[in-house]
């Protein structure tokens, strides 16, 4: 179904939710799915590789909590770049506990995530509540904000296999406005009527695994092969020397890899 339709048709299906929808015509017009990870641990770092490398992204990934000088700074600079550049950031908080707790995580302490971030990521094994707790605390204010959940992970041995990758489904189907998709290896829209977003983490290009359990697979392996929607590359793009055409160069392959996946 969604393997071989356009993201641009993705866009106006219903089931869609609002975030979905706006970052599938965001990819469409950028002609972009890849995603950088910006796993650096400055702010100046990271406002820089969001500058270098946001003509070539739909999404930043942030892991705020290893920003070393994180703040109001960090927070405004980021917003600036991605209005610019028009991207939408994604911070990879994977929360995972009761809902009380992770809507202060989410809202308050020193990150603030609920200010900046557009998307979120949350683990389900506490249990359905985590999902109504973080939609609840995006909406009061509203905020325009999306959840994805984490089904599948790239790391070697990871428990996030069959029935609980399932159940991942199972809960996001229950949750369109609020729940986008998924972190996942492979495409889990299995039912007619399923347009979730999947995005995959452990992509790079050259490399098959950094010896502390990643594991990584090639654009075109999980584009095509796994049928995934967006990639997302950290040290591919942000280890190398010049950022800004490593992440055109990873641009280019997932990009052609989705052309040649709907085909004609
Ligand atoms: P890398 O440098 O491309 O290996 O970075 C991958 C990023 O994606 C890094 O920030 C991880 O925290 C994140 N990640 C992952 O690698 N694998 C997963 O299954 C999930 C997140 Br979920």
């Amino acid at each position: 179904a969604t393997i071989t339709q356009s993201y641009q048709e993705r866009a106006s299906l219903p089931n869609t939710s609002p975030v979905a929808s706006y970052l599938l015509r965001l990819i469409a017009t950028k002609q972009t799915n890849l995603c950088v990870s910006a796993d650096v641990s400055t702010t100046r770092e990271l406002l820089q590789l969001a500058e270098e490398v946001g003509d070539s992204i739909c999404m930043l990934k942030t892991h705020a909590d290893i920003i070393n000088d994180f703040g109001p700074r960090t927070i405004q600079g980021l917003k600036e770049i991605a209005a610019k550049k028009h991207f939408l950031i994604f911070e990879d908080r994977k929360f995972g506990d009761i809902g009380s707790t992770v809507q202060k995580q989410f809202t308050a302490g020193p990150l603030q995530i609920v200010r900046w971030a557009n998307i979120i990521n949350a683990h389900i094994f506490p249990g359905p509540a985590i999902i109504t707790a973080l939609s609840q605390a995006a909406h009061k204010p509203p905020l325009l904000r999306s959840l994805l959940i984490l089904a599948e992970m790239s790391s070697a041995g990871n428990l996030m296999t069959g029935s609980y990758t399932e159940q991942c489904v199972v809960e996001a189907r229950k949750n369109p406005e609020f729940v986008m998709g998924f972190i996942a290896q492979r495409s889990l829209n299995e039912q007619p009527g399923d347009n979730f977003v999947t995005m995959t983490p452990g992509v790079q290009i050259g490399a098959t695994g950094d010896g502390l359990g990643q594991q990584y697979n090639t654009p075109e392996q999980v584009i095509i092969e796994a049928g995934t929607d967006i990639i997302i590359v950290g040290r591919g793009v942000y280890g190398a020397q010049d950022k800004r055409a490593k992440a055109e160069e990873y641009r280019v392959r997932a990009w052609k890899a989705y052309e040649e996946r709907i085909g004609p």
